[in-house]
């Protein structure tokens, strides 16, 4: 049987500002969900890449007095290190200055312009750089767009798209599929949208104004409107209309579905402007548009560069280490909703969440394992074993444990990442707990075997739970479960445990080598 398949896109970030924590934010949440459906056992394929035409970075590289193109491949470079830095997996990193993207979008615009759903006209309105969105004059609110951008008057020649012929197609598709925007808030948001008559979308820019874009094929004075062009990649990526790319586009893109991931402020780009423009073209839409929420800087406001006060996740780094930042990251807000960031906040929840449950945990337990069993593994009760059953304590801390994995996976189709989370830690503050009642250090020394068999629980439950957190920490939790003698996946080489495995009670097999372990998580201090 083939396995199952997840496309997982993030936006492509715009290269007129280098990374910051507000993209990382959306970034590692993307990279943990992509990362979770390979440990379930999925064939993934997950995107990023950076966003290169438009006014916005044309404006940027005039700034910096560089010619755009050197000035794209080298933010775009900016944006690839500090993903990877982050230990973002990203199967594709997609331009939208490479040239066969360039090429594809001809195509389309071709197509949509002999088909007659491309056609020009006088456009008159309102324009906001900084979105690379236009208005109308009843949109604007005291002068500036409904986000608070400056807008600039425009009248000129331009083409457009028939957005509107789509529009009733579109209401039945997300009425019929109550999935397909996430979370409900937004879906309503959208349909609100709908419920206004749709005008058609101006999808060019003359080049007297804009010459920063792909040139529109029937007319070479114009270029393509910069999200035209953008929202394009997530299909172009998976082969839509390449040549010797068809069984790739059938699997990934027709069968599978995407899954785009991205922010509450590119919601009406996603959910109006591309399940129509994928209707004209007559490819399927997108499985899901899950739009996160955004992280807020001090004062509350959205953490954007053009807003000021961004956090840098360099200095993040340098405070509390990449993976705990990671951790802090997708444990510390609800993805559908926004969440404030600050220094205090990270080091609490890495202090709490790492150095004291997990951390202590791991910590306790192995060196007792070093102390009273040479260092390895005792024997432990089992599901099966009868003895539990007058042991409640440890029955429901192993029923616990063997269900934990199934409560990740199920919030994880959810998107529900930090309430996934949410449940290793709930399983680990048990288990310290659990050690606190029973006190193996003290049994030890009158009952030997009943201090093992508590201790070799602990040893299953940091299994368990360090397998779980793989994708949001995979170095640490790789040597957390090496300390712990379960290495053959890494001896493997291969990036998880089989899934299966991970919630079958009784692992870790009497007499397994453990290590002592060495802080995994150093208690975070101070500022930067
Ligand atoms: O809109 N909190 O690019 P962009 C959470 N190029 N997420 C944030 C954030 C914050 N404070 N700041 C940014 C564009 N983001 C287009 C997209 S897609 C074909 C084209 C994230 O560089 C969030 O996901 O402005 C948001 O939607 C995205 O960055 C926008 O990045």
């Amino acid at each position: 049987m083939s396995k199952h398949k997840f496309y997982l896109t993030t936006p492509l970030y715009y290269v007129n500002d280098k990374p910051h924590l507000g993209t990382a934010y959306a970034t590692i949440n993307a990279d943990v969900l992509s990362r979770y459906h390979r440990l379930f056992g999925h064939e993934v394929k997950f995107l990023t890449g950076t966003d290169e035409h438009g006014q916005k970075v044309q404006q940027t590289a005039v700034k910096n007095g560089r010619e755009p193109q050197a000035h794209c491949d080298e933010l775009s470079l900016v944006f690839k290190n500090a993903w990877t830095e982050l230990e973002v997996q990203f199967d594709i990193f997609f331009r939208t200055t490479d040239s066969f993207h360039k090429k594809t979008v001809q195509s389309v615009l071709q197509e949509l312009y002999d088909k007659g759903d491309i056609y020009s006209d006088t456009y008159e309105g309102w324009y906001a750089i900084s979105e690379e969105i236009f208005y109308t004059e009843k949109d604007l609110v005291n002068g500036k767009s409904p986000n608070g951008n400056d807008v600039v008057n425009i009248k000129e020649k331009n083409y457009f798209f028939k957005m509107s012929k789509y529009q009733k197609q579109l209401i039945d598709h997300i009425e019929k599929n109550p999935n397909f925007i996430q979370p409900e808030n937004r879906r309503n948001e959208t349909l609100g949208f709908l419920r206004q008559p749709l005008g058609d979308l101006c999808i060019s820019r003359p080049k007297t104004r804009l010459s920063w874009g792909i040139e529109i094929p029937f007319d070479h004075d114009y270029v393509t409107y910069v999200w035209f062009d953008a929202l394009l990649n997530y299909a172009v990526a998976v082969g839509l209309k390449q040549q010797g790319r068809e069984e790739e586009f059938k699997t990934w893109w027709q069968e599978a579905g995407a899954y785009h991931m991205i922010g509450k402020d590119i919601l009406i780009t996603h959910t109006v402007y591309w399940p129509t423009m994928l209707m004209a073209i007559g490819v399927n839409l997108p499985k899901m548009i899950f739009a996160t929420g955004w992280l807020l800087n001090k004062d509350s406001e959205k953490m954007s560069k053009s807003r000021g006060s961004v956090m840098d996740p360099k200095e993040m780094i340098k405070l509390v280490g990449i993976e705990p930042l990671r951790y802090f990251l997708v444990r510390e807000f609800r993805l559908g909703q926004d969440g404030p960031a600050s220094h205090e906040l990270i080091i609490n929840r890495v202090n709490t969440d790492l150095a004291n449950n997990i951390g202590n945990l791991l910590s306790r337990t192995t060196n007792l394992i070093d102390k009273f069993f040479s260092g390895k593994a005792p024997a432990g009760p089992n599901t099966k074993d009868a003895s539990i059953t007058h042991d409640t304590s440890t029955a429901a801390l192993i029923e616990l444990s063997t269900h934990t994995p199934q409560k990740v996976y199920e919030c994880v189709q959810a998107f529900s990442l930090s309430e996934a989370i949410e449940h290793v830690m709930n399983l680990l503050t048990e288990t310290n707990r659990y050690l606190e009642e029973k006190a193996p250090w003290k049994m030890a020394k009158t009952n030997l075997p009943e201090a093992g068999s508590t201790l070799y629980v602990a040893l299953e439950v940091l299994r368990i739970s360090a397998s779980l957190l793989l994708p949001v920490m995979p170095n640490k939790m790789t040597s957390l479960l090496c300390t712990i003698g379960v290495c053959e996946f890494k001896a493997a080489k291969t990036a998880n445990p089989n899934w299966h495995d991970i919630g079958t009670w009784g692992f870790i097999k009497p007499g397994t080598p453990i290590k002592k372990a060495e802080p995994l998580f150093p208690r975070a201090e101070g500022t930067p």
